[in-house]
């Protein structure tokens, strides 16, 4: 065992997922020396943990990946919608092509960092006690990571098998001639239910809030579905930037009583059949801001859904009448037969707002109606998303404060990417950026070219640290404030706004102005000379 080693770097960058693989690559063909460690053993961060059956990312392959043209020259995407496999399998290709793993260091916990204000750097110590300086500190931690298990009653007594969807066992559980239960009907609840329907012996499916998942319209390639080519592929990845979203299609450009009622019908029938996120972030560019408009886009989604459900009971719950929330201010998942595997005569709901759970017992789960035995019990029950992966880490800023108290009254954010008091830290998928509203990939190279720059920018201008004011920070949160306050979001209990962690302060943690207007944010920062920013030099003078 390692104890006690130091070591020095111009960037340490934290988590190997897409945003850390392309940081290292990057600041290492400008000359750093950077390293990157990650927690698990592999690449892949959301990736490599998640192995729940039946994993697949929501985003069409053309849209989840790198820019970089070299990259498909030997690799093409088998689906559409790429499983969990197929996206490890991209990353392995990356890396090594990209040959970054000589300066990846696995199984390293990042579990505290501190400033140092006369070295002016960061001193990081991972778990193994390894201690390591770095004039920057990129953390790539991901936004839907720590885990949320709710603290039901009596857990520790049920003798069955539980976890959470995204602590799968490593060895996969047997489900054949098992009863199965699942708690929780977001994302990754409904690729779970689509895998275990068929491989359990009964299943039963504990909901709180229906979603309102839409189909996916998967496709598998081959000789009669061919691949995108390589020009169009090229096409879709250079408008990124210019859609809400970070995808290839934006909002339409009209709003919805613009169009007379056939043509609205026309609309979403073919937002429908093109699947993908169409339906939702492809619609009217009123749909998550005016009520009524968002409701027209929820009661196509029931009738359509409604028509997969034949017991109007089960269809009340799934898809009912009045929608439980606004369309779209939930994550929406995709599905694949979703609501047909509640057809099944081994499948049961429970609507746990109608029975909730009292607790466990030794075989099982005990709702106010029934004890309910189970051999194994899964909880798809989310992450404490966008801040807890950053909050987790002690942190400690210039003052000595930690991060996770300097936000305990609200988060506090310069541009979703970096905090007063931390100089020289910035962090990707975070609070108050795009985040979990932008594309993976289009995230991971617009905020990372961004922090790139700014590093260099520093390099370049003999500029040793830089620091958010608190002034930008302010304006910065009144912004995003500003913007979720127009929209639908607020009203809706999610983990958009922190509503899904019990005592997690109700805010808004995702900026809702949309890719163009956050890449252009960004892009004035820097041309104005980083304002917003205290720049100072070796000697510890300003320089802006
Ligand atoms: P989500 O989207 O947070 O879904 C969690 C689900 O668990 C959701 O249906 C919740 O119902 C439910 N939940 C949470 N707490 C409870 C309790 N206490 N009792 C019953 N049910 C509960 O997490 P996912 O893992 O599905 O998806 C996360 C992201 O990963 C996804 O967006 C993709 O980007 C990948 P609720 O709606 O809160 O009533």
């Amino acid at each position: 065992a390692t104890e006690n080693t130091q070591q020095e770097l111009d960037v340490l960058v934290v988590g190997a997922g897409f945003a850390g693989i392309y940081q290292l690559k990057h600041l290492r063909d400008l000359g750093y020396k950077a390293l990157l460690v990650d927690n698990g053993s592999e690449y892949g961060g959301t990736w490599y943990w998640n192995r729940y059956p039946g994993i697949r990312v929501d985003t069409s392959a053309p849209q989840y990946q790198f820019s970089d043209p070299d990259l498909r020259k030997d690799f093409e995407f088998k689906q559409r919608f790429p499983g969990g496999v197929e996206i490890r399998k991209y990353l392995k290709h990356v890396t090594e092509r990209w040959d970054v793993r000589k300066d990846t260091k696995f199984d390293t916990y990042i579990a505290s960092a501190a400033w140092d204000n006369e070295a002016t750097k960061w001193s990081a110590t991972a778990a193994d006690g390894t201690t390591y300086r770095a004039k920057f500190l990129v953390l790539c931690t991901g936004c839907l990571v720590d885990e949320f298990v709710p603290k039901w009653k009596d857990v520790d007594k049920y003798t069955g098998q539980f976890f959470h969807s995204s602590s799968w066992p490593r060895k996969a559980p047997n489900f054949k001639g098992k009863k199965v239960a699942v708690i929780g009907t977001g994302a990754s609840a409904v690729q779970i239910i689509q895998e275990l329907a068929n491989a359990v012996d009964e299943l039963t499916v504990f909901q709180r809030t229906p979603n309102t998942a839409l189909p996916m319209r998967q496709v598998d390639y081959d000789e009669v579905n061919k691949p995108i080519p390589e020009d169009e592929v090229r096409e879709s990845l250079a408008v990124r930037m210019k859609s809400f979203c970070g995808f290839d299609f934006t909002f339409l450009p009209r709003k919805c009583f613009e169009d007379t009622p056939e043509k609205r019908l026309q609309t979403y029938e073919n937002l429908w059949k093109e699947g993908d996120f169409k339906y939702w972030l492809g619609t009217y560019i009123d749909t998550l801001f005016v009520e009524e408009a968002n409701r027209e886009c929820y009661n196509f989604w029931r009738d359509k859904t409604r028509a997969r459900i034949h017991d109007p009971k089960v269809a009340d719950l799934l898809a009912p009448m009045e929608p439980a929330y606004a369309f779209g201010t939930k994550r929406i998942p995709l599905e694949q037969g979703y609501f047909e595997i509640f057809n099944s005569p081994h499948v049961e709901l429970v609507d746990l707002k109608a029975t909730p759970i009292e607790r466990f017992t030794e075989k099982g789960i005990k709702t106010s109606a029934e004890e309910m035995p189970f051999d194994i019990v899964i909880a798809a029950t989310g992450f404490d998303a966008l801040t807890g992966s950053l909050t987790r880490i002690n942190l400690h800023g210039k003052d000595g404060t930690l991060l996770k108290d300097q936000w305990k009254d609200g988060v506090k954010t310069y541009l979703g990417l970096t905090a007063h008091n931390f100089p020289n830290l910035f962090f990707q998928y975070g609070p108050q950026a795009p985040s979990v509203l932008c594309n993976g990939p289009t995230c991971a190279e617009l905020q990372g070219n961004w922090v790139i720059e700014t590093i260099t920018h520093c390099r370049d201008h003999g500029i040793s640290t830089i620091e958010a004011t608190e002034a930008a920070e302010e304006e910065w949160r009144g912004n995003v404030v500003q913007l979720a306050g127009a929209s639908l979001l607020m009203g809706t209990n999610s983990w958009y706004v922190g509503a899904n962690i019990p005592g997690k302060l109700r805010e808004p943690l995702v900026y809702l102005g949309g890719v163009p207007k956050y890449y252009e944010n960004l892009n004035a920062v820097r041309d104005h000379g980083y304002e917003g920013f205290v720049l100072e030099g070796g000697d510890g003078t300003r320089v802006s």
